[in-house]
């Protein structure tokens, strides 16, 4: 489990066993009155406020009943970099186990530009788990439990100039790690490698647009994106990033992978909308994919921004969202 805990010594981490993850999740859900940090399964680092904030209610627990198992959230996948079928990358992906020294390089417009480790990236940030329903562009969809983190805490760490506009993230480039990037690996059709994707500032910085290390309580296999990916739940799924090894600020639109392949097919903001289909099928309705039967699954309607409206439609104000789709 990639909860990660602050020791003594400068610096250090490690991690939490999935249990005492589990424990401690039960133990914020049952508080209710004040407490110190000491009082929490030692080594756990959360603020007062942290746990002030969580123990209110945790973010999807409504979702709870909707959630897709394990085993299609882990065996049901996009990710070209291994293959374009939906059942490979679980078997492709079974020897790519990054650990806790994957860097991060961050750059751009940005106060503290590095290669930043995971691992101290994860002393830095609190982690937690967050239920999201997860929209794909092509029309089918799951509900998924991940661990992670909010990436304002990371951009905040950073420190971004004023001139930071947007973010740009890029997953691994390297074809001895993934087959899918060596040359011809989809016969004439080629996707422009790494993949990229990017954000507004203000989409980034935004409370429900979270980095990702694990999914039901284990770290991230490999075919979801291990060791870090990006999770933002009202936009498709091609959004969310995965094995991300580049996060860069900017002051331009920064190329998103499919937008730059199909421009009038995908566009760069992506947002869930049943009112703009894609060029080839309806966006009205979605399949929900919730166990083995993978395509026995019921169809339902698809809400604007994924169900999130609520919380994130005021960004698109006065945007016309049929032309940026
Ligand atoms: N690097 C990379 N990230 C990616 C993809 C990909 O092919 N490569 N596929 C995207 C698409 S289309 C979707 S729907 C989600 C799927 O995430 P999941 O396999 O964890 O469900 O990952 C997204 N992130
Ligand atoms: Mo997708």
């Amino acid at each position: 489990m990639a909860i990660v805990r602050k020791s003594d010594s400068l610096g250090e981490t490690s991690v939490t066993p999935e249990a005492i993850f589990w424990k401690r999740r039960e133990f914020i859900k049952s508080f209710t009155g004040a407490l110190s940090v000491s009082a929490l399964a030692p080594g756990i680092v959360l603020s007062d406020n942290t746990v002030a904030q969580k123990s209110s209610k945790m973010i999807g627990e409504e979702l709870r009943g909707e959630l897709s198992s394990e085993f299609v959230v882990t065996h049901h996948n996009n990710f070209y970099e291994f293959s374009t079928d939906k059942q490979e990358p679980s078997r492709k992906a079974r020897n790519f186990k990054p650990d806790s020294n994957w860097k991060i390089n961050i750059s751009g417009e940005v106060d503290k530009p590095g290669d930043y480790t995971l691992e101290r990236i994860l002393s830095r940030v609190n982690e937690e788990e967050r239920i999201y329903r997860l929209r794909c562009v092509e029309a089918w969809s799951m509900v998924v439990p991940w661990t992670g983190f909010e990436l304002n805490q990371l951009i905040s760490l950073v420190k971004p100039t004023s001139k930071a506009k947007f973010v740009e993230f890029k997953t691994l480039h390297d074809p001895e790690v993934f087959p899918g990037q060596k040359r011809g690996a989809f016969g004439s059709y080629t996707l422009p490698w790494p993949y990229s994707e990017g954000l507004t500032i203000q989409e980034a910085n935004h409370p429900l647009t979270i980095l990702a290390t694990g999914v039901y309580g284990k770290p991230l296999p490999g075919q979801n994106g291990a060791p870090l990916r990006l999770v933002v739940p009202w936009k498709y799924g091609f959004k969310s990033i995965k094995s991300i090894v580049s996060i860069r600020f900017t002051q331009e639109q920064p190329v998103s992978t499919w937008n730059e392949r199909l421009p009038n097919e995908y566009g760069f903001y992506a947002n869930v909308n049943p009112k703009v289909d894609h060029p080839r099928w309806s966006q009205a309705t979605e399949r929900r994919i919730t166990d083995e039967s993978f395509f026995g699954v019921k169809r339902i309607p698809t809400k604007p921004f994924n169900g999130y409206a609520g919380e994130v439609a005021h960004l698109y104000k006065g945007l016309d969202l049929r032309k940026f789709f």
